[in-house]
Order: structure tokens, then C-alpha cells, then sequence
């Protein structure tokens, strides 16, 4: 009668619950994930849905993202099978990324390592300003179909969904719950019982527009700014332009100026983007769950209960966020006594 409570419904909790039932075997129905918001739900505290959702190269150098990032990108084509092929909203697209300046050995060693199709932009090729380039296939995400076919995914096997907001920690321990696995994202910020006060948002505004001639990402990493185009696969031809990176911002609402300035740049990067005019389907502002220190992969005991935070995915959720389910799920199984009562 035992049971595993998953606390987020963002792409964190779905990729943890994953692993709990691929990797720990744990039977799906005793899996029950919680959320004050669940796939197919737009708020401005549930990260998930506004994701550009490509895998890229926005991620930092330390060695444990980068184990992250390569563990997600190696994974996810067993996932994408298991979830039925490209209509699930994930699937392969070419990617271009440039930087203004080089970004360090360290990521480049571990990306060429296994990244399909990388190559260097030979120097002649890279745009005014631009100090190094890669291309390489990638995996994009239309995030909320994502979402939505990942939910049906695990309820098929069992995994039951329950839409509760907690005001405390203590709420997520059900009678017969032996560990709680904290995927709160943003929400971590405020829940009291774990309040952790490194979290903050990096807000983003994106467009989303039709253009179904465009079927690559670009990308382009300056000191002080992002620009990003990522096709949303299976998604009748929208297209992501992105972005902005805001510290501490943590405002939903979104800014003319800012939608003009992305448009500018970004028909820049890629300018056959207005072979076709340009349709705009929508605007979104979004804050990336962002923690000072990285994110937070750690197990504490309470009384005989285990309690398993996995939170602060910042910009990287999608790309890094089933290595972090990998990891936290690790530590349930090295508890020997609590993953022993299943
Ligand atoms: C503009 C933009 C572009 C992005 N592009 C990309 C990209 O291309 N690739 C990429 O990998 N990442 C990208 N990201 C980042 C990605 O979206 C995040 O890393 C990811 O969504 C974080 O997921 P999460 O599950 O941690 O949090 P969330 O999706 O926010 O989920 C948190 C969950 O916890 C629940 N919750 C929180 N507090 C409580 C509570 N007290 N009680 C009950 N439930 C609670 C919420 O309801 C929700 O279900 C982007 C983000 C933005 C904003
Ligand atoms: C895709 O790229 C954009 C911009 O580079 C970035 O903000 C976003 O996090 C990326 N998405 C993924 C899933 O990596
Ligand atoms: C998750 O962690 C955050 C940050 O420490 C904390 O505020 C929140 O209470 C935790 N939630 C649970 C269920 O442990
Ligand atoms: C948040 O960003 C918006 C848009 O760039 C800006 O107008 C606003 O002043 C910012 N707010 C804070 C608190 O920085």
C-alpha cells in the first residue's frame, strides 16, 4: 500500500516519474504526482508549457549538467518511441548554434562526444561577430503536446494525477507515502517547509508564428542576450523566436518592444524566415525556474520518509531534466531502507 508522491507536474516530474517506473522499477499505481497545475494548464508559475523546447547548448559547463544534458539527449529516443513516434511532439530537427565568444573546451569535448552530425562551422561561414559555430541534429519539443502525451503516457501505466496546491511540505505525505520527490520548479521559491530563497525566475518572452518553410533551429549567445528560432515538431507548421534572459523578473505580462526587438533579430539570424509573411500566432512570457548554485538533486530523511528535492532547471528542463529524474530517482534506490517497504 506504499506510495511514491511526485510533487510538480512539469517536465522535472514527469521525467522523475519515468525513472522511478523505468529504472526503479516501482510499480506505476503506486505513483501519484501532484500538482496545483498539470499538463494542458497555461500559468505563469507553471514553467513547462512556454519553453522554446530544443535541445541546446544554453546550458551550463559544470560537470554534472553536462552529464545531465548527455544523459536527456542519449534517452530520448527511447522515450520518444515509447510515447509513439514524432506525434507525441518530439522529434529531430537540424540545429545551428553560434557563439559571440568561444564557449570553453569543456563544452565542446563533451558535446562533439555525442552529439549526432557534429560538425564545426568552418570560420569563413560564421556570420559578422560570431567567434565559433557548430551544427548538429538535435531533439525539439512542442511543449505542451509533449506535456499532455507524457501525462496520457504514465496514466496509461497506472501513474494516477491529482491537481492539490500545497501551502506546506508536510501536505504532500499521504497516509502511506515513504518519499516525496520536490519538482516544484519556481514554486520552490515560496512553498514554506522548504523555502528556498536561491531560487529565482530568468524570464523569457517568446513568439510563437506559423512558418512551416522553416524546419531548423539557429542560435545565437552573446554576452548579454539570447536570440532562438526552434520548430515546434507536429505542430502544423508553428515556429519559436526567442528570447530574453531576465534575472529576478517576474513578470507574465509581455512587451511590445520586446516581440520587436526578438523579430529584429532573429529574422537576422535567419532572414528566410520572411519568405513568407509573418504570421503571429502568439506571444508568451515565461520565468525559468533559476537557482543560485545549480540545481538541487538531494535526499533528507524525515522521521522514516525520504524526502527527494529536484528543482532548479532553469533554461534547461527539457534538455537536462531526465538525467535530473536519473539522478534523484539514484538516490531513492541508495536508500536501502525506505526503497526496501515497496
Ligand atoms: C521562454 C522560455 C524558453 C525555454 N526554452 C527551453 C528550451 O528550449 N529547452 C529547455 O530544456 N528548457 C527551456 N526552458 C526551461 C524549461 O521550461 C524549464 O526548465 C522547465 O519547464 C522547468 O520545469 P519544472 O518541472 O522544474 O517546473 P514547472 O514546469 O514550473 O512545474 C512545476 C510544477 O510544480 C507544481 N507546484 C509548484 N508549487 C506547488 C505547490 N505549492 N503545490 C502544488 N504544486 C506545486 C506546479 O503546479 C507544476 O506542476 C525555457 C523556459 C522559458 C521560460
Ligand atoms: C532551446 O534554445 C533556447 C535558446 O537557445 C533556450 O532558451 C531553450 O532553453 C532551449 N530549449 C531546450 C529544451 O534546450
Ligand atoms: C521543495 O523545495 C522547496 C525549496 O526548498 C521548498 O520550498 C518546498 O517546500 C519543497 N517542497 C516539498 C514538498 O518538499
Ligand atoms: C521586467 O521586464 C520588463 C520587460 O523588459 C520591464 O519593463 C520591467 O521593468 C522589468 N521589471 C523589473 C522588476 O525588472
Amino acid at each position: 500500500m506504499s506510495n511514491v508522491v511526485v510533487l510538480g507536474s512539469g517536465i522535472v516530474g514527469l521525467y522523475t516519474t519515468y525513472c522511478l517506473i523505468n529504472e526503479a522499477k516501482i510499480n506505476p499505481s503506486k505513483i501519484i504526482v501532484i500538482g496545483e497545475h498539470l499538463p494542458g494548464d497555461m500559468s505563469i508559475k507553471y514553467t513547462s508549457p512556454y519553453a522554446g523546447g530544443n535541445f541546446s547548448c544554453i546550458s551550463p559547463n559544470d560537470p554534472d549538467t553536462l552529464a545531465y544534458d548527455k544523459f536527456t539527449y542519449t534517452h530520448l529516443a527511447e522515450i520518444q518511441k515509447k510515447l509513439g513516434g514524432p506525434t507525441s511532439g518530439l522529434d529531430n530537427r537540424p540545429s545551428t548554434e553560434f557563439w559571440d565568444e568561444y564557449p570553453g573546451d569543456d563544452k565542446i569535448n563533451s558535446l562533439k562526444a555525442y552529439l549526432k552530425d557534429f560538425k564545426v562551422v568552418p570560420k569563413p561561414q560564421l556570420p559578422a561577430g560570431v567567434a565559433y559555430g557548430i551544427t548538429f541534429t538535435t531533439w525539439n519539443f512542442y511543449c505542451p503536446l509533449f506535456l499532455a502525451t507524457f501525462r496520457k503516457y504514465l496514466e496509461k501505466l497506472g501513474v494516477q494525477f491529482k491537481r492539490q496546491k500545497l501551502t506546506h511540505i508536510s501536505q504532500a505525505y499521504l497516509p502511506h507515502t515513504i518519499a516525496v520527490f520536490n519538482c516544484t520548479g519556481i514554486g520552490a521559491f515560496s512553498l514554506s517547509g522548504v523555502k528556498d530563497s536561491s531560487v529565482y525566475p530568468t524570464r523569457g518572452q517568446v513568439l510563437v508564428v506559423r512558418a512551416p518553410h522553416i524546419q531548423e533551429n539557429r542560435m545565437r549567445w552573446g554576452a548579454d542576450y539570447a536570440t532562438y528560432i526552434i520548430p515546434r515538431p507536429n505542430s502544423n507548421g508553428q515556429l519559436i523566436l526567442g528570447g530574453f534572459l531576465q534575472k529576478d523578473n517576474w513578470t507574465g505580462d509581455t512587451f511590445d518592444e520586446e516581440s520587436k526587438d526578438i523579430i529584429k533579430r532573429t529574422t537576422e539570424l535567419l532572414p528566410k524566415i520572411l519568405d513568407q509573411p509573418l504570421e503571429i500566432l502568439g506571444v508568451a512570457a515565461g520565468l525559468r525556474p533559476s537557482r543560485h548554485g545549480g540545481v538541487r538533486i538531494e535526499a533528507e530523511t524525515k522521521e522514516d520518509k525520504l524526502l527527494i528535492h529536484n528543482y532548479g532547471a532553469s533554461g534547461y528542463g527539457y534538455q537536462a531534466g531526465l538525467g535530473m529524474g536519473h539522478k534523484a530517482v539514484e538516490l531513492f534506490q541508495n536508500n536501502k531502507k525506505v526503497y526496501a517497504k515497496l
